[in-house]
């Protein structure tokens, strides 16, 4: 069989589309994002990005009850946001397999929280398989749709983002030729209203029991039975680390962690001399391994952030190879708003009106960072708008108050947070930073920008005529790279006793490329005030007499430090030469 160099997202799209699954669905979150992106290119295979995780689990759940197999995809609180329809689908079960994928971010590359998904599926109800690395994530994706029908219920599989965005050896084989299974009514299975969801409650303790008894079992699961003096238990990418710090080890893999299969665990602890557990995140494996009776190995491994085959070995005493010191020695980069982005012009404005700014996750949230920031909150997708009602009701500030949330965000989760205040009587500004696509995890359509993931066009919507239809008093529209037209229109907005929603509008700088103008300091004019360099530019610097330089290669011509120079000293220099950047 033929191999290919695949990462687990690809892999796990591979093996959704080699299980038959019809449609696939979730929203963007980073290290998720990619498998729908593959998945989409498959023939037959429905593909949408749906505007929060939720959505996508219930679309996802449509089509399961038509019959149909279907993937749902997300980052680990996306699946949050989703566990509303996940717990109670747990007790309804499925009738076209139905498989949450579903990915961590241990180390938190890019999330606001590290979270463990097998808490979830423990508390849910509901098996989780994790692969440990690409063949296997397109091997377990696609046994996650047989246990999904099999056992009636959904399945999750747990990647992290090593096995996300790892690359490995993957197999590719044919696609399930599947028996067409139709929509079938079943109230009393798929309308849970209490007398409905008693009797599924208890009827999903056998299905999980059934489930045991396979994890038990199953080839997911798997002993390697090396020195019996040390076995390690473990699951997912520690699996990888572990067979390289340890080689002699022996092992009890599992990829399928919950239900948690006792026996096994209890028929390896028999085998080997000490058993330790090593696992990423939450003390999941080690608590359960613990309730069996095993007395375990201390190691001291941490439970927050990654793990690596170098901690794993120095935590047993080993040698470890020492193959990351590379890695370690790369230069940081520090994230920044892109040169030209549209976000810097909203946050050059907010940082002069001294507001305090309630924010939200996307680009826009590394204004909190200097030198602007213009930003004092980021907990979730959403909250800037809630929170900055909230800051208001309870009078916490004299300063201007701004709730700032970007057009995918507002679309996923800020809609309801402007229909509270409007509803609950508030004075709110909320700035929609709409850059047409969702920048932060790789310029994904979203109902905003208007286009689908396949890249055809669809309706945009209308955040004029929503702010009208919610309630708000007022509707601006503003470009924000006209920095002192936004700075009007947020003080007049700010001053003002009403609910008012500021649409911010211009193109992620990224999606439109560098303009054909570039821009200089003349040495002789500028002052040294720094106005230029404050705005964060990555183009910008203060060479060590104080003077501002802009970098040509890096700026894109935006035009926005000419507008905070008082003292004319940044001009045109002609158009530029081919420097390359543009849209990605
Ligand atoms: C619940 C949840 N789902 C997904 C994500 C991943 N994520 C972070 S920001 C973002 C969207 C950003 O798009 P937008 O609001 O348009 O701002 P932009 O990056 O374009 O400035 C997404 C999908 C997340 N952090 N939380």
């Amino acid at each position: 069989m033929s191999r290919t160099l695949t990462s687990g997202n690809e892999a796990v799209a591979r093996g959704a589309w080699e299980a038959g699954v019809a449609v696939g669905v979730g929203y963007p979150g980073t290290p998720s994002t990619e498998v729908l992106e593959n998945l989409v290119r498959y023939e037959g295979v429905r593909c949408e990005w749906a505007p929060n995780e939720k959505v996508a689990a219930e679309v996802a759940a449509g089509a399961s009850m038509a019959g149909k197999r279907a993937l749902v995809t997300m980052k680990h609180v996306g699946l949050n946001v989703a566990a509303d329809p996940l717990y109670t689908q747990a007790y309804a079960g499925v009738r076209g397999g139905l498989v949450y994928l579903v990915a961590d971010d241990p180390g938190m590359h890019s999330s606001q929280n590290e979270q463990d998904t097998r808490n979830h599926a423990a508390a849910a109800k509901v098996p989780l398989l994790e692969p440990s690395d690409s063949d296997e994530a397109r091997r377990f994706t696609r046994v996650a749709f047989e246990i999904s029908e099999k056992h009636d219920i959904p399945v999750i599989v747990r990647t992290t983002t090593r096995i996300s965005h790892g690359k490995s050896l993957t197999a590719a084989e044919d696609p399930e030729t599947l028996v067409t299974r139709s929509y079938v009514k079943e109230p009393d299975k798929w309308v849970m209203i209490p007398g409905h969801a008693r009797a599924r409650r208890r009827l999903l303790d056998g299905r999980l029991a059934g489930l045991a008894a396979y994890a038990n079992d199953c080839d997911l699961n798997r002993m390697e039975l090396r020195d019996p003096s040390l076995g390690i238990v473990c699951s997912g990418v520690v699996y990888q680390y572990v067979r390289e710090a340890l080689p002699e080890a022996s092992v009890l893999k599992l990829g399928m962690p919950y239900p948690f299969p006792s026996d096994l665990v209890l028929d390896f602890n028999s085998r080997v001399e000490r058993v330790a557990v090593i696992e990423e995140l939450d003390p999941y494996l080690t608590s359960r391994v613990k309730a069996l009776g095993v007395e375990l190995v201390e190691h001291g491994l941490p439970s927050i952030g990654e793990l690596s085959p170098r901690m794993i070995a120095e935590a047993f005493g080993e040698t470890p190879l020492d193959q990351r010191e590379a890695f370690n020695d790369l230069p940081p980069r520090p994230p920044l708003l892109c040169p030209g982005c549209p976000h810097r012009g909203v946050f050059w404005a907010l940082d002069r009106m001294k507001a305090v700014v309630t924010g939200d996750i996307g680009c826009y949230t590394l204004g909190a960072l200097p030198p602007l920031q213009a930003m004092d909150s980021c907990i979730c997708m959403g909250a800037s708008v809630g929170m900055a009602h909230g800051m208001e009701i309870a009078a916490g500030t004299d300063r201007p108050l701004v709730a700032v949330i970007g057009d995918s965000t507002f679309a996923h989760s800020g809609i309801t947070g402007l229909l509270h205040m409007v509803y609950n009587g508030g004075h709110g500004t909320v700035v929609v930073l709409d850059n047409r696509t969702t920048a932060m995890t790789g310029h994904q359509g979203n109902p905003v920008s208007g286009r689908t993931i396949a890249g055809d066009p669809a309706p945009e919507l209308d955040l004029e005529a929503l702010g009208v239809a919610l309630g708000a008093a007022t509707v601006r529209v503003v470009d924000p790279q006209d920095l002192e037209a936004t700075l009007a229109v947020l003080r007049e907005e700010t001053a003002a006793e009403h609910v008012s929603v500021v649409a911010a509008k211009a193109p992620c700088a990224l999606l439109i490329g560098p303009t054909e103008l570039r821009y200089a300091v003349d040495d002789e004019l500028c002052s040294k005030c720094g106005a230029c360099v404050r705005l964060g530019c990555p183009a910008i610097s203060k060479e060590p007499s104080g003077i501002a330089s802009i970098d040509v290669s890096v700026c894109v011509g935006c035009g926005q430090c000419v507008q905070v120079c008082r003292y004319d000293a940044i001009a045109e220099t002609g158009p530029a030469c081919d420097i390359g950047g543009g849209a990605s």
